[in-house]
């Protein structure tokens, strides 16, 4: 489908620090929200992961090999600062181990593009209530703030990564620490005090003149109402509300509009909940909105949703035994599933016309926008190497990709400024709720032996980086 890329295109993947690096008690790494958990947990380790931390050469050799010209890249906040608070002795080892991956970046030419925080808090602000407590966000902006002062080899930071995820999994879903289920007033506290702590540090950025360009990314989920119904399509602006609009007025116009405060005091009425913002919070968000240099989107799904009033109830799937999700929200809607819409063995839904949606929906409503690249885009597949062969044949991964790139394209074509793409993942890592046997890489790991092998997709994949010229 797709036979060129523009020129000057952004073309990478992504990975996070906790996802690929393995080694968390190596030389002084501090805790962070999962470790403990995992250990309790009993299901799965972050370690080894794909041993990043030392075989970062070789993906980066093979990434340039593969013709990408960027890359996603996270530092561990806690390989920095162990303790979380930041202070005047930072952890050399640390700092020595992503001048040295940022240096391989750029030796292979691929452009780092870096997130602060990425599903990763460190195990004491944790403790003390992570992103409710405002404590978190003056120690956040003091670790990005030694971040653009340390890592000048880095041109594009991303302050938080998908913070509606981060909210639902951790008080509505309860997939991530600290588990909790269908705590609304957390849920929406947190995502209100994310966007505070991005815009503080894009307003420091900015302040300070650092060199290079921030932003923020954002997993956006369309919803589509299950039927015309007036019931179902309330039910579909409500949830929109909750996933993304109240993020995207928060970023992008700097408050939150009327129409979104109607909709999420709604949800909040119906839950008992509360959300608290400060007045200078506003001025914070106001003028950050102005500020931001990209906008990073994560696109996998789209949701379709049918209005509900009953109790609220949950059931993740995190094996890949299609078809067993739930999730219905009291007050917001339950998600149905459109029979037209295929979906992967984790449920997920494969639907790349909502990429062009979201793509013209952002031009439309906040005309303003930052240049975007989409951040995040792939499919979790259970695969398995087979050495009688040269290649893992992963054609379901090549049409997915192609599927959404074109319709990465086709808003392009129509105007929307989108200028790159990068693939979740570069390599097979740790998937945080479902362990390592949801597979997303171009490269194939044995997460045993280590050895990295070629999917098909990495061919195409380099195949298509050459059309660029
Ligand atoms: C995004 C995260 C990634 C990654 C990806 C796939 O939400 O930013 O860290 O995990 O989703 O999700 P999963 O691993 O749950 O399949």
């Amino acid at each position: 489908r797709v036979k060129k890329l523009p020129k000057g295109f952004v073309w990478g993947a992504a990975t996070a620090a906790y996802q690929v690096e393995g080694n968390t008690n190596l030389d002084g790494k501090g805790k962070i929200m999962w470790d403990d958990y995992l250990k309790n947990q009993g299901n799965f380790s972050p370690n080894p992961a794909c041993d990043f931390y030392h075989r970062y050469p070789e993906d980066l050799k093979i990434a340039h090999n593969l013709g990408l010209n960027a890359i996603r890249i996270s530092i561990a906040w806690t390989r920095i600062f162990p303790n979380g608070y930041v202070t005047d002795e930072p952890n050399e080892a640390g700092v020595k181990y992503y001048h040295r991956l940022f240096h391989e970046c750029l030796k292979n030419n691929l452009v780092p593009y870096v997130t602060l925080h990425h599903f990763d808090s460190p195990k004491t602000l944790f403790d003390q209530g992570d992103w409710l407590n405002r404590e978190m966000i003056d120690e956040f902006v003091k670790y990005a703030d030694f971040c653009f002062q340390e890592f000048v080899e880095v041109d594009n930071w991303f302050t938080i990564n998908e913070l509606i995820s981060l909210a639902m999994c951790q008080y509505i879903q309860g997939t991530f620490p600290p588990n909790k289920l269908f705590d609304v007033s957390d849920a929406i506290q947190a995502q209100h005090n994310e966007l505070v702590a991005h815009a503080k540090v894009v307003n420091l950025f900015k302040a300070k003149g650092y060199k290079g360009r921030i932003g923020l990314i954002h997993v956006i989920q369309p919803v589509y109402p299950a039927t015309n119904s007036e019931a179902d399509r309330h039910a579909a602006d409500l949830r929109d509300a909750f996933m993304n609009r109240f993020l995207l007025d928060g970023t992008l116009l700097g408050f939150y509009s009327d129409r979104t405060r109607h909709l999420i005091k709604e949800i909040l009425v119906a839950n008992n909940a509360e959300l608290h913002i400060l007045p200078e919070d506003l001025e914070i968000l106001k003028q950050a909105s102005k500020q931001n240099d990209m906008l990073g989107i994560n696109y996998y799904q789209n949701q379709t949703v049918a209005s509900y009033d009953g109790p609220s109830e949950t059931y993740h799937n995190g094996n890949g035994k299609k078809g067993s999700s739930v999730f219905a929200f009291h007050g917001v809607g339950k998600d149905v599933r459109n029979p037209a819409i295929p979906t992967t063995d984790w449920d997920w839904n494969i639907y790349p016309e909502g990429l062009y949606d979201v793509l013209k929906r952002i031009a439309h409503d906040y005309p303003d926008y930052p240049v975007i690249y989409i951040t995040e885009n792939g499919m979790g597949a259970k695969e398995a190497w087979d050495s009688s062969k040269e290649y893992l044949d992963d054609n379901y991964r090549i049409d997915f990709i192609d599927q959404h790139l074109a319709a990465i394209l086709k808003a392009r074509n129509e105007g929307v400024n989108v200028q790159g793409y990068f693939l979740w993942s570069l390599q097979d890592q740790f998937s945080w709720s479902n362990g390592y046997n949801k597979r997303y890489g171009l490269i194939y790991v044995d997460f045993a032996s280590q050895d990295r092998h070629l999917k098909r997709s990495a061919l195409w994949f380099k195949a298509l980086s050459k059309t660029m010229k």
